[in-house]
């Protein structure tokens, strides 16, 4: 059974359960339905907007023929990034087909926010939704305490709460990304749309001086629409709409303009919570120069990117010939959608007398540290302590473990020390045939893969999210600076996630 075979099985197995679902199910079903149109029907948007100050932040354009906006950019001042995220229901159409999606500030995906190593974050989150909710800053080195980072936060319906962020002086640069990270609930909120970018800014300073102002361009790629109905009765048989398009930045196939000859930074996120995307541009490289939003020891040239959910890679393109060329879905081992899907369209105006610059193969430090623990290689590093950590898959009663132990936030799973580095051995226990791949995701701290299947791995830098194989063992080495708090370690496939598939980590002193 290959992975799409698999899917259909795992939705199978779920529309089996839903017939067990007796009469008083459905009933609460059609309550819970009418809560949520009632929602639609009475919030009015530019109401919340005013009531919170957002009436002053630059204001979002709605695509054409719909009533999701744009996302907007918003960017720190003065060291300070002030912000509102309101989370509330929004009814608009994709390719056609009407669709109500979970948004933040009604645009989809939410405001891309831009900060500087050393700024704050000062950000309410409103809760406009029927259900609980929370934030995690996804890819970030900050605090997981207190009102940080803190997944262990749950933010009630129609409450408020208030995060405050420090981000170091000495940050990673690149694409990092915000979502909500309820436990059972992430799932379908990351569906339904509640995602945005949170870049840190300056990765263009680490580029030879004519590269240092290029132009950017976002590819926040996601399948829309989702079915909302799994928000209210978490009723898996909904999941799939069936008519899903991948959307980048909320639009089918939009327009990408790049001279002949001029370098353009390219920053691509995987959105999704269970589906693989493999791009590719016919005769193009892709120059990475940072991945999961850390800059690279060196510059690989790539055909193609592989994403898998979570995955960040920002890269160099330079434009070459005239004309318009397509951004496809490439052939990969992981992929989900079919191969030639057009992700975008990129136009390529030639004859424009711009000399390309040649690009680099390595980058500078990014943070002036001589901390091991900062960015260096981690090859040679001491080890503080080795775990050994089991994943393992019960497709038929939705059961996903690590360490044949499903998620408890009261428990702490691992105590890490600060100031040391340690090496985890990932190992998948899931057979080939059941096509479960587990993204691995750490919060906090970035980790530098050594081995896959007992075969070196050649790390250009650090990650956040790391694929480990059906029936693989992936060794990494994770470390531990900075930040005390309890966190977690989790598969991005996020539906594993929500059914168990998570620890606990407490970074000591
Ligand atoms: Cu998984």
């Amino acid at each position: 059974m290959n992975k799409k075979d698999n899917k259909d099985y795992s939705k199978q197995q779920r529309m089996k359960k839903e017939s067990y679902l007796s009469l008083g199910s459905f009933v609460s079903l059609a309550i819970f339905a009418g809560l949520l149109l009632s929602n639609i029907g009475t919030t009015s948007f530019l109401v919340q907007k005013q009531a919170f100050g957002l009436e002053n932040q630059p204001q979002s354009t709605p695509f054409p023929g719909m009533n999701f906006a744009k996302p907007i950019d918003v960017w720190s001042k003065n060291g300070v990034l002030k912000t509102t995220l309101v989370a509330d229901y929004q009814a608009g159409t994709i390719d056609g087909k009407p669709f109500t999606a979970m948004l933040y500030n009604g645009s989809l995906p939410g405001p891309t926010f831009h900060v500087f190593p050393g700024d704050r974050i000062e950000l309410n989150l409103i809760n406009n939704l029927n259900e609980p909710t929370n934030l995690h800053w996804h890819g970030f080195h900050v605090s997981p305490a207190n009102n940080s980072d803190n997944i262990f936060l749950e933010v009630g319906p129609g409450k408020t709460q208030h995060y405050s962020v420090y981000i170091p002086k000495d940050h990673p640069l690149g694409t990092d990304w915000y979502h909500p990270h309820l436990h059972g609930v992430t799932y379908s909120q990351v569906n339904n749309g509640l995602t945005g970018l949170f870049i840190v800014e300056g990765l263009q300073k680490l580029l030879p001086k004519p590269l240092q102002n290029i132009t950017t361009h976002t590819f926040e790629m996601k399948d829309f629409p989702w079915d909302p109905l799994f928000s209210t009765t978490h009723n898996m048989s909904n999941t799939l709409t069936g008519h899903e398009k991948l959307t980048v930045n909320g639009e089918v196939n939009p327009t990408v303009n790049i001279k002949s000859g001029e370098t353009q930074l390219w920053r691509f996120i995987n959105m999704n919570s269970e589906s693989y995307i493999t791009v590719g541009l016919s005769g193009y490289k892709f120059h990475i120069i940072a991945e999961d939003g850390y800059p690279v020891w060196k510059v690989r040239e790539n055909g193609t990117l592989f994403l898998p959910f979570g995955k960040r890679f920002d890269v160099l393109v330079t434009g070459q010939g005239n004309g318009s060329i397509p951004l496809r879905v490439v052939n990969d081992t992981y992929n989900d959608h079919p191969f030639g899907t057009i992700v975008a369209t990129v136009h390529v105006q030639g004859n424009q007398n711009v000399k390309p610059v040649s690009l680099p193969t390595t980058l500078p430090p990014f943070a002036n540290s001589s901390s091991i623990s900062k960015w260096k290689d981690l090859s040679n590093a001491t080890i503080a302590a080795h775990r050994v950590l089991y994943w393992k898959s019960d497709d038929r009663d939705w059961v996903y473990t690590i360490n044949n132990q499903t998620f408890d936030p009261n428990r702490v799973d691992e105590k890490v020390k600060l100031g040391t580095v340690e090496e985890w051995k990932l190992i998948n226990l899931d057979p080939v045939q059941s096509g479960n791949f587990h993204p691995f995701h750490l919060h906090t701290n970035d980790v530098q893969v050594m081995s896959v299947n007992g075969k070196p791995y050649n790390a250009d830098g650090r990650q956040d999210t790391v694929m480990i194989p059906t029936h693989s063992t992936v060794v990494i080495r994770i470390p531990a600076y900075d930040f005390v708090g309890k966190t977690v370690y989790h598969c991005h496939l996020l539906f594993h996630e929500d059914y168990g598939m998570m620890g606990t980590v407490e970074w000591v002193k």
